[in-house]
């Protein structure tokens, strides 16, 4: 993967939208220039069996169309099953050595909030990191405080080529400083989903990456 791809990574599940399609809320947000794409279906109100993995495939195949890379976050099985572009696991999900094993050559991000973290991911291959919650964020019940950039600087410093994502309560006000911190490109779950103009706000977003 490269540094690039990043730079404005949408995550969403059917929780994350109200009153919307979800599908319709992924095609504008694909029309609109994002570059990365997480399938991250959770809650109480989750899509289950059948439904879960049609969904699934739907966003995928909408990826595709635009030629964007189709991560899958926890679900090792769904990923390999659909030949998903990656995987995004976090620090409570499976050991990232028997992840590694798994997916092959996969894309595999990691959620970091430590140095150490950030040492094992590297060690294991993982070819991305995810640092936060930068921000106080609502989009995710067992969220960790709010960490603000320090973490994110000092990653950078410590890997001035790794591709670091920054993610948690980030919109368009808060976003420069992100990017000034190190951070590649910004992950959004809510930005995205209760806008009113997507365009817009993909387009603000991508102006503001350095
Ligand atoms: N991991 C850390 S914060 C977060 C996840 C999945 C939620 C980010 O959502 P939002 O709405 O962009 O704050
Ligand atoms: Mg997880």
């Amino acid at each position: 993967m490269k540094r690039s791809d990043l730079q404005l990574y949408f995550i969403m599940g059917t929780a994350n939208v109200k009153n919307r399609q979800p599908l319709e809320i992924l095609e504008s947000a694909l029309q609109a220039g994002i570059t990365m794409f997480q399938f991250r279906e959770k809650g109480q109100q989750a899509l289950t069996n059948e439904h879960y993995e049609q969904f699934a495939r739907q966003c995928q195949n909408l990826c595709r169309k635009y030629n964007v890379p189709f991560i899958v976050n926890d679900d090792i099985d769904l990923a390999l099953k659909l030949k998903a572009d990656g995987l995004h696991i976090g620090q409570d999900d499976h050991p990232i050595s028997l992840v590694r094993q798994k997916i092959g050559q996969m894309i595999l991000g990691v959620s970091v909030h430590t140095a150490t973290e950030l040492q094992v991911a590297l060690t294991y291959g993982a070819d991305y990191v995810g640092i936060g919650p930068i921000y106080a964020t609502t989009s995710k019940s067992d969220a960790k405080p709010p960490s603000g950039t320090k973490f994110l600087q000092q990653a950078r410093n410590m890997y001035p080529q790794l591709p670091i994502v920054a993610i948690g309560g980030i919109d368009c006000d808060n976003a420069l400083a992100v990017f000034k911190a190190g951070a590649d490109g910004v992950a959004v779950i809510s930005v995205i989903c209760e806008s009113n103009d997507i365009q817009k706000t993909v387009s603000t977003f991508k102006s503001l990456s350095l």
